[in-house]
Order: C-alpha cells, then sequence, then structure tokens
C-alpha cells in the first residue's frame, strides 16, 4: 500500500431537499478527516451544470464521486456517463415511494457505466462516505488507520447486554 495523501470527494445532489440526508456522507468524511465538498447539481433543473461538473470532475481534483438524488434519480448515472472516476449513488428517500423510485433509478445501470449503489436514505449516505473513504484509504496509510480507528470506536460502542 502506497503511503501519499487521499484525494479529494465531490459529494453532489440534485436538490437542497436533499442535503439533510447527503450531510451524513460529508459528516462522515469530515470525522475521517477526507477533503470533500458538497454541491447542487441537478440532471433535470441544471443539466448544464451537470455535464460541466461532471466532465471536469478529474480535473479539479476530484477522485470519488458521491451523487444523492430522489424520485426520477437520474443523476448518479448520468454523472457516471460523463467521468472515469467511481461515482457511488445514493437514493434519497423520497416523498411518494419512500426512496424505491430512487432505488430503482440508479441501481440497474446498463453493463459498461458503473454505479456503485448503497441504501436507501441516511444509513446510504453514511455509507457512501465509508466507501469514498475506503477506496481513498487503499492509496493513504493515514487514512487506513484512520478508518481502522473508527470501525474500532463503533465496534466498542457495541454494549453486550441491552438496558432497560
Ligand atoms: C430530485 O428531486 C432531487 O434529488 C430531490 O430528491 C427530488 C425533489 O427535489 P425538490 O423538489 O425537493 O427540489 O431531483
Amino acid at each position: 500500500m502506497a503511503g501519499g495523501k487521499a484525494g479529494r470527494v465531490a459529494i453532489v445532489m440534485g436538490s437542497q431537499s436533499d442535503w439533510p440526508t447527503m450531510r451524513r456522507a460529508a459528516a462522515v468524511l469530515e470525522e475521517l478527516g477526507v477533503d470533500h465538498e458538497a454541491r447542487i447539481v441537478s440532471a433535470h433543473r441544471t443539466p448544464d451544470r451537470m455535464a460541466d461538473f461532471a466532465k471536469g470532475a478529474a480535473d479539479e481534483g476530484f477522485s470519488v464521486i458521491i451523487a444523492g438524488a430522489g424520485g426520477a434519480a437520474h443523476l448518479p448515472g448520468m454523472v457516471a456517463a460523463m467521468t472515469h472516476l467511481p461515482v457511488l449513488g445514493v437514493p434519497v428517500k423520497s416523498k411518494a415511494l419512500s426512496g424505491q423510485d430512487s432505488l430503482l433509478s440508479i441501481v440497474q445501470m446498463p453493463a459498461g457505466i458503473p454505479v456503485g449503489t448503497l441504501a436507501i436514505g441516511e444509513a446510504g449516505a453514511t455509507n457512501a462516505g465509508l466507501l469514498a473513504a475506503s477506496i481513498l484509504a487503499t492509496t493513504d496509510d493515514a487514512l487506513a488507520g484512520r478508518l481502522k480507528a473508527w470501525r474500532q470506536a463503533q465496534t466498542d460502542r457495541v454494549a453486550e447486554r441491552p438496558e432497560d
């Protein structure tokens, strides 16, 4: 394993309304000391902004992209179509269909354009942050150490017996 400094993570989302979910990814990256930046980039409402972002993400210095959207959630797949960077998709829980629409919009990508799809909602956003950190930790020993410590702390918080 190399010892280089980890790259940056972009967290993009289709709407301001996705931020309460997507901030979970930002929070875990913050805890792990991973450089990250969040932006609103909508596949439907700001398609040119989305294309500019996706095509320029590698040149901007991003190494991993986390993309969250709800409903007809085309953002992760469209971003993945325009960059070779790894894209992690977070299905945001929608009002109408509780995020099942988001999940199905993101997960079944055609062969050749992968999106790593996480769970619906906050668990998915947290895990997207952790998975992004894991990817970066393959080339960053210091980050790998912080990630192991984070996981150990989580384990240590689990009591052996339930309390009344
Ligand atoms: C999607 O539409 C967004 O990702 C969001 O989850 C959903 C609803 O957006 P708003 O109407 O709340 O802006 O594009």
